[in-house]
């Protein structure tokens, strides 16, 4: 077994894995251990097996002129398995959407009590948007009309999703141009499974061409619903205090942990919780109280919009169940490791699955319903306190560390902070921009994977960032990353960050990274850079801004989509291990390079996270001097 230190940057984590060790409880990092040496097919992406006449696998020394039974070659083996992991990415985020979007329908329609509608200003500028009638209508009215078309877009043959039309006109027009507008989210994904079936197209750049319009579907389609619509049923968030990593568990109260991605149970969970039925029960079980705390973006959700504890991103998962302290994990969809089941076992905790999309072998399954979904939060709770009983204190080992962080950042609420209480505007973010205050901004996002160090470089990069006067912007696992390494706290600026940067920060008291939600949020990523485009100042698209964004330690294929929106959206993105591509030299080349020519934007592979923060800066750079802007103002 490798030494924690080299497995975490956590010292939580790292306690927690030496108590695994102890109790000779099998994590990720051990099975990925004993997985070595990985598949050098599959690292290559030169492994097919979408028909029955293969598998086929293409030597990745020969001579370039092997085929698969079909006659398949390397680019078009490589370029199909890319594209359908960008299909199964946009499926996962729009599938999202598409259950928020049937929440606000029940909740609109008065079958679903346990919802209400939080921010109506955004569901009339929404509705307004989709060309729904807003005036002199109840907003449940409105509500109703909205979903339905939001759920008739899904499947939409013709047309443009409204969504896309919000991005620059330049953009837009590029995209009509390369015949890469999405239409409906289900049509582009269902296309992308066909067109890279055995026997339709072999030309690897038309594969990737609508690998794009599939992840576009995504970003300014699924996921951007998802955001939208959550913010009008939950609320948009406003920045909120919190708190991460495994030391937000309690010993002596009822440990919940919501794990997953979709918001809608976890939400009524979080209110559930303080019902006085519920209350009363933990009194009676000799509880102080009940903690819910989250993993993952489920977590990630309801921190945003209620401050709820986040104990910890996708490699902790296991390690929460490890603490012993947890009464009970409810899961949802997305990120979840099959050997969660295996972990509860070796302790008191109950697993439950909620989702019909999602069940474990032997794990109790309490299926979630809108309709329903206070009584099922109810019960879900009544169980966890009536396991808090058979928790054993001697096994329990809950770590101290704990973070402050500051969350609930969005594309409305952080620039209006920057432009001071009365004047909600972008302008005082470019003209920091364009004066050479701040060099630029940059997204950092995703998951963490055993194949790298957990949290490293995530970590390191945003500090390389910052202390390069580039504002940068997380979500997901990236962002519990920063919060639990203290960065999300204001403070980390006077540390971390260059003078330019620290000078925002200590005139608005945000922190030098902002963490703006969940993966779908990534979507807050993709407005925030229209409106800095519609501000004026820094030209005409999302490719001339100087901004990157990276995925350090990515594992999921949803990463895959998002990386590509944002290429296909105009943005240099650097990923710290590289796509399973490099089987084929030309959809390399592409990636890296050929992408920019068409979209303005590219890939680049780099697992430093020091010398790709430097990449980035460089790109940065280069889009400053094209805009011509004032030297850096320290510099
Ligand atoms: Fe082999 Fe072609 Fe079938 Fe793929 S599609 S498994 S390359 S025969
Ligand atoms: S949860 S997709 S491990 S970021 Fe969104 Fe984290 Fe990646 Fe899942």
């Amino acid at each position: 077994m490798s030494e924690v230190k080299e497995r975490s940057v956590d010292l939580a984590t790292q306690k927690i894995l030496r108590k695994a060790n102890e109790e000779d409880i099998v994590v990720a990092w051990d099975r990925f251990e004993s997985m070595q040496p990985q598949c050098g097919f599959g690292e290559l992406g030169i492994c097919c097996r979408i028909c029955n006449m293969g598998p086929c696998r293409i030597d990745p020394f020969g001579d370039g002129a092997q085929r698969g039974v079909c006659g398949a070659n390397a680019d078009t083996i490589v370029a199909r398995n890319l594209a359908r992991m960008i299909a199964a990415g946009a499926a996962a985020h729009s599938d999202h959407g598409r259950d928020v979007a049937h929440a606000l329908l029940l909740s609109a329609q008065g079958k679903a009590g346990a919802y209400k509608i939080k921010d109506k200003a955004k569901l009339a500028s929404l509705a307004g948007e989709y060309g729904i009638k807003v005036e002199g209508r109840k907003k449940e009215e409105i509500a109703e009309d909205l979903a339905n078309k939001v759920l008739n877009e899904f499947g939409q043959q013709h047309g443009e999703l409204r969504m896309a039309l919000r991005a620059p006109k330049k953009r837009v027009e590029l995209w009509r141009k390369l015949g890469i507008m999405p239409r409906g989210m289900d049509r582009e994904i269902v296309e992308m499974m066909h067109r890279t079936n055995m026997g339709v197209g072999n030309d690897y750049k038309n594969i990737l061409l609508h690998g794009m319009r599939a992840a576009l579907s995504d970003g300014w389609g699924g996921s951007m619903l998802a955001t939208e619509l959550s913010d009008i049923l939950f609320g948009t968030p406003q920045p909120i205090r919190g708190k991460s990593n495994l030391g937000v568990l309690a010993e002596d109260e009822v440990n919940v942990v919501v794990h997953g991605h979709e918001p809608t149970l976890s939400e009524v969970v979080v209110e559930a919780s303080r019902d006085p039925e519920i209350l009363s029960l933990i009194k009676e079980d000799g509880a102080k109280g009940i903690n819910i705390a989250g993993i993952c973006c489920t977590s990630n959700e309801i921190l945003m919009r209620h401050g709820v504890p986040i104990a910890g991103n996708f490699l902790q998962q296991e390690l929460a169940l490890i603490t012993g302290a947890v009464d009970l994990m409810m899961v949802d969809v997305q990120c979840l490791m099959p050997a969660l089941s295996n972990v509860a076992d070796c302790f008191h905790t109950k697993l439950i699955t909620t989702s019909p999309k999602c069940k474990f072998p032997g794990v109790e399954h309490i299926e979630f319903k809108e309709e329903k979904a206070y009584e099922i939060a109810k019960d879900i709770l009544k169980l966890a306190i009536e396991n808090y009983k058979d928790r054993k204190k001697e096994r329990v080992s809950i770590p101290k560390e704990n973070e402050d962080l500051i969350a609930g950042f969005t594309a409305e609420s952080v620039f209006s902070f920057l432009g001071g209480k009365y004047r909600a505007t972008y302008r005082p973010l470019n003209d920091a921009i364009i004066a050479g205050r701040l060099r630029g901004a940059a997204g950092v996002v995703g998951c963490n994977n055993p194949n790298l160090k957990h949290n490293y470089a995530h970590i390191e990069m945003a500090k390389e960032l910052i202390k390069n006067d580039v504002l940068v912007v997380t979500t997901g696992c990236s962002a519990i990353a920063d919060a639990e390494a203290g960065l999300l706290q204001p403070e980390a600026a006077f540390k971390y960050a260059g003078k330019g940067l620290q000078e925002i920060c200590e005139t608005v008291g945000i922190p030098p990274i902002l963490h703006v939600g969940s993966c779908v949020d990534n979507s807050r990523i993709l407005i925030t850079l229209t409106n800095v485009v519609n501000e004026g100042g820094l030209g005409e698209d999302i490719s001339d801004l100087p901004v990157a964004g990276a995925a350090p330690e990515w594992m999921s294929e949803k990463a895959i989509s998002i990386g590509f929106y944002f290429v296909a959206s105009g943005v240099f993105t650097i990923f710290g291990t590289p796509h399973p591509i490099l089987g084929s030299s030309n959809v390399t080349d592409l990636v890296c390079g050929g992408l920019e020519g068409m979209v303005g934007g590219k890939f680049a592979f780099e697992a430093d996270p020091i010398k790709a923060a430097h990449l980035m800066i460089e790109h940065i750079n280069k889009k400053r001097e094209a805009l011509k802007l004032k030297p850096m103002m320290y510099e």
